[in-house]
C-alpha cells in the first residue's frame, strides 16, 4: 500500500466532491483515506471553482454522464478516473458505498474476505445511521428548516436521541469491542484499523 500511496501522491486517483469548509459527511470519505495514508483531490477546498465540479456532479437536472454513471444524489460523491464502465470515469455516491468500494482498495478493508467485509459495511451503516439520528434532533421536522423553525419538536426528539437512542448505539457497540477479542478493545473488526472504526470515530466526535 505503501508504494501505491507515494505513486498516487504525485498524482491523486481519488477525487472527493463534496461542499467545501465543513467536515460534514465528507469526513467520513477523508478520514478513511487520511488513515490510509492515500492522496486524494478535494476541489472544493482547493480552489475557488472547485465547488462547480461538485454542483455538476450533482446536477440536479441530470439524467446521467456520458460516462455511463447515473446521477448523483447530493455529495458526498467520489470520482475515480478510468475504474469506470469500459476504463471511463466512475463517480459514485451514498457515504457507505463510497466506504465500500474503497477500503479493500486503499488498505482499509480486506480484499478478499467477504464476510469481514459485511462486518465492517454494517458497523458503518450503523454508525451512519447513528448520524443520522443526531441530525434529526435539529431538524425533525424538515431538512430545509432551520433548526429556530423546529426548536420545539427538536427538543422533543433530543430527549429521545439521548435517553434512548444513544445509549441503545453505544451500548451496542460497547458490545461489539468487547466481542471482537482480536481487536483488544480498540478496532471493530479483527486486529487493525477499518473503515468501520474511523467511521464510528467520526461519529463519536462529529
Ligand atoms: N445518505 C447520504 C446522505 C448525503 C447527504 O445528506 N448529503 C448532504 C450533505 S452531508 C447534502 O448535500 N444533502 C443535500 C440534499 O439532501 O438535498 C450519504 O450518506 O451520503
Amino acid at each position: 500500500m505503501a508504494t501505491a500511496a507515494k505513486k498516487q501522491r504525485t498524482k491523486p486517483q481519488y477525487e472527493l466532491l463534496y461542499h467545501p469548509g465543513i467536515p460534514g459527511r465528507g469526513e467520513f470519505i477523508r478520514l478513511a483515506l487520511e488513515a490510509a495514508g492515500v492522496a486524494y483531490n478535494d476541489p472544493a477546498n482547493e480552489k475557488k471553482e472547485g465547488y462547480d465540479i461538485v454542483r455538476s456532479s450533482c446536477d440536479p437536472t441530470s439524467t446521467g454522464d456520458e460516462d455511463g454513471n447515473p446521477p448523483v444524489f447530493c455529495p458526498p460523491a467520489l470520482r475515480v478516473h478510468g475504474e469506470g464502465k469500459n476504463g471511463k470515469t466512475l463517480l459514485i455516491h451514498q457515504t457507505p458505498n463510497i466506504l465500500l468500494y474503497l477500503g479493500p482498495k486503499i488498505g482499509m478493508a480486506p480484499e478478499d474476505d467477504e464476510v469481514v467485509k459485511l462486518h465492517i459495511n454494517q458497523l458503518t451503516l450503523t454508525a451512519l445511521d447513528l448520524t443520522n439520528e443526531a441530525h434529526d434532533t435539529h431538524h425533525p421536522v424538515g431538512v430545509k428548516l432551520y433548526y429556530e423553525d423546529q426548536k420545539e419538536e427538536s427538543l422533543r426528539k433530543a430527549e429521545d436521541f439521548r435517553e434512548s437512542r444513544m445509549p441503545k448505539f453505544f451500548g451496542f457497540f460497547e458490545r461489539v469491542l468487547k466481542g471482537n477479542k482480536e481487536g483488544n478493545g480498540k478496532y471493530l473488526v479483527g486486529d487493525k484499523l477499518t473503515y468501520a472504526d474511523t467511521t464510528l470515530w467520526q461519529t463519536v466526535d462529529g
